[in-house]
């Protein structure tokens, strides 16, 4: 079977991805409706060699529609309870729904059965929170995690299109002596880190670090877990890294989990130091999976771990965990009425 597909956010940084993912992965695209705000409407994108209009979202855009996928921000609020109403399987990449009981959050490497007991309402992590939960799983599984502790280095691109412009161009105006004034950023970007990333929240934390910890809990199904992050922004164009460091229930070795690492789909273990051979934002985007390096135990405690995780944060940590959980959909039977 072939399903009508709606990309609600198409022209962004996460819309742009969720295109070239579905045609990648050959996902079975029947009728495909291209979907923004009316300051987009009217603008043209290419979708397996065929031009499509994009129009303006409306309730009635997704009439006749299986699957809407939100690429993230406010349509999902408005648009998206109404759309699972009709028989439209939603999957969204805002953070709005995330922490609802009535919806599941699915990360397809690390809680796949989740997509069963949705209810037209399917959440996509916050990008740094799959990029995290992925190497955590085959970890927690194989030896109980007591704590987290992980600091990330997020590419400006998770921000958006205008972030990627405002690096570009704000490098360009610096290094040529001029003065620019930040638009996307509270601060310059070029040539500085920014240790926050959203608002700011309960104890000082942004709302980035807490959902980090939430939306953790919540996939791993482990609401007690202790974690704690700290987010910053790095003048990189795209995929994020983490520092984790991890402390076990169990002593596992490095060479443990560089195992462990390597036989849980969807990662790549890079990590042969005396090759300098460790994971880099630069060489780990347009990839799917999360790269895993500098594997080392962490011997100021008795059951310790440290590693470094890269991934390309608008595929893994937008659009591919969001087609992959389509996908999910397809395979467990699980669309209203079985699907067309
Ligand atoms: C960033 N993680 O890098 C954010 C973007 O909750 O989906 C994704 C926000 C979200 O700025």
């Amino acid at each position: 079977p072939e399903y009508n597909v709606a990309v609600v956010g198409a022209t962004g940084a996460v819309g742009q991805e969720i295109l070239k993912v579905l045609a990648e992965r050959r996902f079975p695209v029947k009728n495909l409706k291209l979907l923004a705000t009316s300051r987009s409407a009217g603008k043209q994108m290419v979708f397996r060699g065929e031009t499509h209009t994009v129009e303006e979202t409306r309730p009635e855009s997704f009439a006749g529609m299986d699957f809407a996928l939100f690429a993230g921000g406010a349509a999902s609020k408005e648009f998206g309870p109404g759309v699972a109403a009709r028989g439209c399987v939603v999957i969204d990449n805002s953070s709005h729904f995330r922490l609802d009981p009535q919806v599941p959050l699915v990360v397809p490497e690390v809680n796949p059965e989740d997509v069963k007991w949705h209810r037209g309402i399917i959440a996509n992590p916050n990008c740094s929170t799959i990029i995290m939960v992925v190497p955590l799983k085959p970890v927690k599984d194989a030896a109980g995690i007591r704590r987290v502790v992980v600091s990330t280095y997020q590419a400006v691109s998770g921000a958006g299109k205008e972030a990627i412009d405002e690096l570009a161009d704000q490098t360009r105006t610096v290094l040529n002596g001029g003065e620019y004034t930040p638009k996307v950023f509270p601060y310059q970007i070029a040539f500085n880190l920014i240790p926050h990333i959203d608002v700011f929240q309960e104890m000082d934390y942004t709302k980035e670090e807490w959902k980090m910890v939430k939306e953790t809990r919540k996939i791993l199904h482990d609401e007690n877990m202790a974690i704690t992050a700290t987010t910053v922004r790095v003048p990189v164009y795209r995929s994020h890294s983490e520092s984790i460091n991890i402390e076990t229930e169990k002593k596992l070795t490095a060479a443990g989990v560089k195992e462990l690492l390597a036989r849980f789909p969807g990662v790549v273990v890079m990590d042969e130091p005396a090759a300098k051979k460790y994971p880099m934002p630069l060489y780990c985007s347009d990839r799917d999976e999360v790269f895993v390096g500098r594997i080392r135990e962490d011997n100021s405690v008795d059951c310790g771990l440290n590693l470094w995780v890269v991934a390309d944060q608008l595929r893994k940590g937008a659009a591919t965990n969001a087609v992959q959980i389509a996908g999910l959909v397809v395979q467990y039977g699980c669309l209203p009425g079985g699907g067309r």
